[in-house]
């Protein structure tokens, strides 16, 4: 041991040996390294070069070769209902209203939407009857004795209507109800407030918020909304009006939808979801229901007939006035059943859904107009012009009391309507508005003396949503309408010289009636007449109607004329003559006022009656 010790260092050992296993260790990895290559780098280079071909097979084939749909995966769990997009429809019980109507006596006043009855009257009551129609316009009485919750009996609206389904997703939008009123009856307002907690979905109101227009039925209505958790009362300070009071309700809302209704309305069965469905499918929809009469007298509610089709619209005439007028024929035949809206050129305005995003996008209302006039007008203009729609839903039906005049005052007066419709035709009629300022020339001398007010703000709106031009809304979403002469031969009122007074339509003349001579109040109205290129004499404000030659006298008749395919009569036809005489040619004779009548007769220089002049 101790020679090998001497021999030997353990540090030489120690070397040697480590000498030996690093070599037996280089040997046996080559060993394992060969055998390995050849099975799992071969299979990594194969692999590598396959993805390389099908990497540029797809670039190569791409835009060109459609793939095979993708294969069910077996082993997939069933799909789970997405929470916030559930599948399907509304079921009945997911829409079922705020509050349930408590059960109403089928033989009370009014029930079932019938006529109000009472036989005997006592002298107070009759006394009470007549104080309430002159302070309400309506009879008050009727209303004060029907139930707040009446009900209006079967959904009597077509069968499209009861079956149509609204699906969860996307889910229908929730509303916020926005009633306006100003010396509102009691009964009216709150027969209002229940019958939209009896037929709007618990799921979809969010709330009522009722805008008082100069504060009245004060602390009363605030108790009583107390109880009716959903319903908020907001009040106005001193009469600001309409605009001002939507506004004020639209800028308190919760709800994604804005919907407007006046103050003694009554809704159908099934009104609000049709209106919020349609939004949810068009967004930039300005959806009114169809509105059903309830008579100002009996308050019976004309209730939808299930056969009967939608068949009126909207429409404005060159005096600015809202009217209606029958869908045209080819409009109606897009409509395959009473579900499609129908699109309308203006609307009435009081009753709509609007969603809140769209209200403000597109410029709410404008708030330098006062109380209360030309405010639906404006709205329809510009909606369409600037890229919305304004349509009916005709599923949508509620009631509304239509007055034939209206109880309240004007804190300034009707001025402020012209005031409101000047504005609106500078900021959207462009030189159309002129056609508007010759009926009415009150409108004119406001434009001229520039005494509507600053419209520079709604001039930008217009210009920011790169609204559309009048001539486009004429052409486009309203060809139906006759556009009075741009630039008229000559307009105005036609005096006579003989009498000095002139040729007026007359009160509620719509054609068919003689016109009447009158003091002339150069006012336009009644007194304007317009000489068209095609020899007519024309009165057209609110219709188009032509100053005609009858059997018995001069008439005003609905103009021969019309547009396409048609032609002015030889009855419409007049030339004035180098003496001032209106000649009509095809008789010959001319027009003379004789025995307070405006007649034909045989033409004569001399005859001062016979002479008329524009003034
Ligand atoms: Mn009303």
């Amino acid at each position: 041991m101790r020679l090998f010790r001497r021999r030997v260092s353990p540090i030489k050992l120690a070397l040697l040996g480590g000498a030996l296993f690093l070599v037996v260790l280089v040997v046996l990895q080559r060993d394992v390294n060969t055998q390995q290559q050849e099975t799992w780098l071969r299979d990594l280079v194969e692999k590598r070069d396959q993805v390389l071909v099908m990497v540029k097979g797809a670039v190569n084939n791409l835009g060109f070769q459609i793939g095979a749909p993708l294969a069910p995966d077996a082993e997939q769990q069933p799909p789970t209902q997405d929470v916030r997009c559930p599948s399907g429809f509304y079921s009945r019980a997911e829409l079922g209203p705020v509050l349930e109507r408590p059960p109403q006596d089928p033989q009370g006043y009014g029930a079932d939407g019938k006529v109000f009855q009472k036989d005997q009257m006592s002298e107070a009551e009759e006394k009470e009857k007549a104080e309430g129609l002159t302070r309400h316009c309506f009879n008050q009485f009727a209303s004060d004795r029907i139930s707040l919750s009446r009900s209006l009996g079967e959904d009597t609206r077509p069968p499209e209507c009861l079956e149509q389904k609204f699906r969860r997703c996307p889910p229908l939008p929730t509303t916020s109800v926005i009633i306006v009123f100003h010396n509102e009856a009691w009964s009216t307002l709150l027969r209002t407030v229940y019958s939209v907690l009896h037929t709007s979905p618990a799921s979809l109101l969010t709330e009522i918020i009722m805008v008082d227009d100069a504060k009245h039925l004060h602390s009363k209505l605030d108790e009583f909304v107390r109880q009716l958790k959903i319903v908020r009362v907001l009040r106005q300070r001193e009469r600001k009006g309409l605009i001002t009071a939507r506004l004020l309700g639209a800028s308190e809302a919760r709800g994604e939808i804005l919907t407007f209704l006046d103050a003694h309305c009554e809704c159908f069965h099934g009104w609000l979801e049709p209106l919020l469905a349609r939004i949810v499918e068009e967004p930039t929809a300005v959806v009114s229901p169809d509105i059903a009469s309830i008579d100002m007298n009996t308050f019976r509610f004309n209730k939808p007939v299930a056969t009967s089709h939608a068949f009126n619209r909207g429409s404005f005439d060159w005096g600015l006035s809202f009217g209606w007028e029958t869908i045209p024929e080819d409009a109606k035949k897009k409509r395959l059943d009473e579900t499609y809206p129908v699109k309308t050129p203006t609307f009435a305005g009081g009753l709509f859904s609007i969603s809140q995003e769209y209200f403000q996008h597109i410029g709410t209302y404008d708030d330098k107009m006062e109380i209360w006039g030309g405010e639906n007008v404006e709205m329809s203009f510009r909606v369409w012009q600037c890229g919305g729609q304004l349509e009916i839903i005709p599923c949508s039906v509620v009631g509304h009391v239509f007055r034939s005049k209206s109880p309240h005052t004007f804190p300034k007066g009707t001025e402020v309507i012209t005031r409101n419709q000047v504005r609106l035709a500078e900021v959207w009629m462009d030189e159309y508005k002129h056609i508007f300022y010759r009926r009415n020339k009150n409108a004119g001398n406001m434009a001229a003396q520039h005494k509507f007010g600053d419209i520079s703000e709604r001039l930008r709106l217009r210009d920011t949503l790169q609204c559309k031009n009048f001539t486009w809304f004429l052409t486009n979403i309203y060809p139906e309408v006759f556009v009075p002469d741009l630039h008229p031969k000559q307009f105005g009122a036609i005096q006579n010289t003989g009498s000095h007074t002139c040729l007026d339509a007359g009160e509620n003349n719509k054609g068919g009636k003689p016109v009447i001579m009158y003091g002339c109040h150069n006012m336009g109205g009644n007194q304007f007449f317009e000489y068209t290129a095609y020899k007519e004499l024309r009165h057209n404000i609110a219709d188009e109607l032509c100053l005609n030659v009858n059997p018995d006298a001069i008439h005003l008749e609905p103009c021969q004329r019309k547009g396409k395919g048609t032609a002015v009569s030889p009855q419409q036809q007049w030339e004035m003559t180098e003496e001032k005489l209106w000649r009509n040619p095809t008789s010959g004779q001319c027009l003379e006022l004789k025995d307070n009548k405006v007649k034909l007769e045989q033409c004569n220089k001399e005859n001062v009656y016979q002479h008329w002049d524009w003034s």
